[in-house]
C-alpha cells in the first residue's frame, strides 16, 4: 500500500521524523527562515494528506482547493488565525494546534518582557556596551517597580492564566478581562473580573494576551490607549493586529503611556524602519513567545502526533473545536 505523504512547510531536524519515516512518506521546505513561497506550497499539498504548517502559511479555500487529499492540519502554534476553519470544516479537513505545552513557556516570556521594559534592561544594556557609564547618578536608567502594582491581563486564557500565577508571586493586584468569567482563576489567583474600560484605565501593565478575531482586532486604539495612565506599560504576546500600530505609536512618541513591550506585530517581520524601532521606550523582541529549545521541541512533536493521529485513525490529541 501506498505511504500517506506528509508536507512540512520548513526545515526541522530530520531527527524528529526518523520514528515516522517508515510510515508516511515525508517532504520538507528545506529552508528553516524562509517561509515556503506560495506556488511551492500549492503545488506541494497536491498530494498531501497531512500538513504541518506555522503562522506564516496561509490555509485558506484556495489551499485547501489544491489539496484533494488532505485529512489534517497541523499549525505549530497555539494560535490559528492562519486558519479559515470553516474553509477546513468544509473540505473535511482536521486542524489542530499546540496548547498546553507553550503555556508556562509563553507566560515566562511575557513577564520577562515585562519587567525588562519597566526596568529598561535593554536600553541599560545598550548604555554600557557603547560605553556610556562613566559616573552613578540617584535616577540613572531608573525605570518602574512591579511589585505591588496592578496588572490587567486582557485574555484569560492558559496563557493569561499562567502571567496571573507570576504576577501573584510579585505581590501585584491583578485585574482581568475576558470573554467569561474564569471563578477558578479568582479564587486561585486572586484575579478580579473588570471590563475591558476599568482594565486599561486602572492597570499599570496591560498584558494582550488575547486571540486574534474580529471583535479584537486593533482592540487597543487610540481611544483605548488615550484611557491608560500616562505611567501604564503596555505588553502585547499575542497578535500584532489586536494593536493600530500608529496609535500606539503616538501614544508612545507623546508620552501618553510610559513603554511598551512587544513580541509581535501587525507585519511580521517588521523591519527597522518602522517608527516603533526608533522609539527608545518600545523594546521590541521578534515573535518568540514560545521559543524555547524545550518547548519548540514538544510543539513539533505534537504536531506530528497529531498528523500521525488522525493519519492512522486513532485521532488528534489537539484538535482546534
Ligand atoms: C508560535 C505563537 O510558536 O503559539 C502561537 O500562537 O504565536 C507562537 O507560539 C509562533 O507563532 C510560530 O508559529
Amino acid at each position: 500500500m501506498e505511504k500517506q505523504h506528509i508536507y512540512i512547510t520548513r526545515k526541522i531536524d530530520d531527527a524528529v521524523f526518523a520514528p515516522y519515516a517508515e510510515q508516511f512518506e515525508i517532504h520538507m521546505w528545506e529552508r528553516e527562515e524562509d517561509p515556503v513561497p506560495r506556488d511551492i506550497l500549492l503545488e506541494a499539498v497536491k498530494d498531501a494528506d497531512g500538513l504541518f504548517c506555522m503562522l506564516s502559511d496561509k490555509i485558506d479555500e484556495e489551499l485547501l482547493r489544491h489539496a484533494p487529499n488532505l485529512k489534517v492540519v497541523s499549525n505549530l502554534a497555539v494560535g490559528y488565525d492562519n486558519i479559515d476553519l470553516d474553509e477546513a470544516e468544509k473540505h473535511g479537513v482536521i486542524a489542530t494546534n499546540t496548547p498546553d505545552v507553550l503555556t508556562e513557556t509563553t507566560a515566562d516570556l511575557g513577564f520577562a518582557l515585562l519587567m525588562a521594559t519597566a526596568r529598561r534592561i535593554v536600553e541599560a544594556n545598550q548604555y554600557i556596551k557603547t560605553n556610556q557609564w562613566q559616573n552613578w547618578a540617584p535616577y540613572l536608567l531608573a525605570g518602574s517597580d512591579i511589585h505591588h502594582k496592578t496588572i490587567g491581563i486582557v485574555g484569560m486564557g492558559r496563557i493569561g492564566e499562567a502571567i496571573a500565577n507570576r504576577a501573584k508571586g510579585f505581590d501585584m493586584n491583578i485585574l482581568y478581562h475576558n470573554r467569561s468569567r474564569k471563578p477558578d482563576a479568582e479564587q486561585a489567583l486572586e484575579a478580579t473580573y473588570v471590563s475591558f474600560d476599568q482594565l486599561i484605565r486602572e492597570a499599570d501593565f496591560i498584558v494582550s494576551v488575547v486571540p486574534f478575531t474580529k471583535e479584537t482586532n486593533k482592540l487597543f486604539n487610540q481611544a483605548a490607549f488615550e484611557k491608560m495612565k500616562s505611567t501604564a506599560i503596555f505588553i502585547n504576546i499575542s497578535r500584532g493586529a489586536t494593536v493600530d500600530e500608529d496609535a500606539l505609536v503616538e501614544a508612545l512618541k507623546m508620552n501618553k503611556i510610559k513603554a511598551a513591550g512587544l513580541d509581535v506585530f501587525e507585519v511580521e517581520p517588521i523591519t527597522n524602519e518602522h517608527p516603533l524601532m526608533q522609539l527608545e521606550n518600545a523594546v521590541c523582541i521578534p515573535h518568540i513567545g514560545s521559543a524555547s529549545e524545550e518547548t519548540r521541541t514538544k510543539m513539533i512533536q505534537l504536531c506530528m502526533d497529531n498528523i500521525a493521529g488522525v493519519l492512522n485513525g486513532t485521532g488528534a490529541k489537539t484538535a482546534i473545536q
